[in-house]
């Protein structure tokens, strides 16, 4: 894999992961909406992802795209559509186009977010979206899943947890994901032979995590980060928040909370006779 094009490269992952990135590829190029304040001494290409001329620039002679670019929480379904879902097309379709090889897609825990905390969910677990955020990440990885099966472009899609080297509350020691360990998925998906269509959790070795992520392991995956070594830090810092019944019961955290309107107690009851992973 030699010219690889990083998406959203000025976000706070992106420029996380790009010093670590350089290393292992020196052909990489950065891309965003906006001028870097630092591009590490890297291509730059301008891009707006709603606007497909501008995306099919961007993957010119590009052979794998990590895409990290869209809008990163919970937003207006305006925001939602053109950054996240006309945008996530328009990089497929210029992907497509231009004979890109592989593809990363950030997807998020978000597009599973309404599963229960008590619950390990698989990969093949099926979206469960906590936020039209949420929606989008699962449209991105049908997408994916669409251009891998049709087009043969290798697809792997991130559901990521939180990037960072801490874990920022209890809720975070469960999919605190280390930068490193998180360029170690993005190179399973950029190299192993055998990737076709495929969606890892993006979480680092943690005790507590909430996903069984052995699709990953199996490519050969192995975290080396364990949010539980901070579990004082995360304890101090929950503290510091209010209790939130519906928050506090799902995967997704505050995302599911937002325009929270159902009868919570009501919904619990039925699911406990309806979801089952254990098998
Ligand atoms: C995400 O998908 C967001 O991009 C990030 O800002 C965090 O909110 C993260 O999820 C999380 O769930 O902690």
């Amino acid at each position: 894999m030699k010219r690889v094009l990083l998406t959203g490269a000025g976000g706070d992952v992106g420029q996380r992961i790009t010093p670590l990135l350089k290393a292992i590829y020196p052909d990489l190029v950065l891309s965003d909406m906006k001028p870097l304040p630092n591009t590490h001494g890297l291509p730059f290409r301008q891009a707006e992802l709603s606007d497909l001329p501008s995306v099919k620039a961007a993957v010119a002679d590009i052979d794998g795209i990590i895409h990290l670019g869209g809008y990163s929480i919970e937003g207006p379904w305006e925001t939602i559509l053109n950054a996240n879902i006309v945008g996530c097309y328009n990089l497929f379709e210029s992907a497509r186009l231009a004979g890109v090889k592989r593809i990363i897609f950030a997807s998020s825990n978000h597009a599973a977010g309404f599963y229960l905390r008590e619950e390990t969910i698989p990969a093949e677990a099926p979206p469960l979206p906590d936020s039209r955020y949420g929606v989008s990440k699962a449209f991105g990885e049908a997408l994916g899943a669409l251009y891998a099966m049709k087009h043969g472009i290798g697809v792997t899609s991130l559901r990521i947890g939180n990037v960072g080297e801490v874990p920022l509350d209890v809720r975070r020691l469960s999919i605190m994901l280390h930068p490193e360990d998180l360029v170690q998925l993005i190179r399973i998906g950029l190299e192993h032979p055998d990737i076709v269509n495929e969606v890892f959790y993006g979480i680092s070795g943690n005790t507590r995590a909430w996903y069984d992520n052995t699709r990953a392991e199996k490519f050969g995956y192995r975290p080396k980060h364990d949010a539980e070594t901070q579990l004082k830090h995360a304890e101090a810092e929950q503290k510091k928040l209010s209790p939130d019944t519906v928050a506090d019961a799902y995967q997704g955290g505050g995302f599911c909370s937002i325009e929270y309107t159902a009868d919570m107690a009501t919904i619990m009851d039925k699911l406990d006779r309806t979801m089952d992973f254990s098998g």
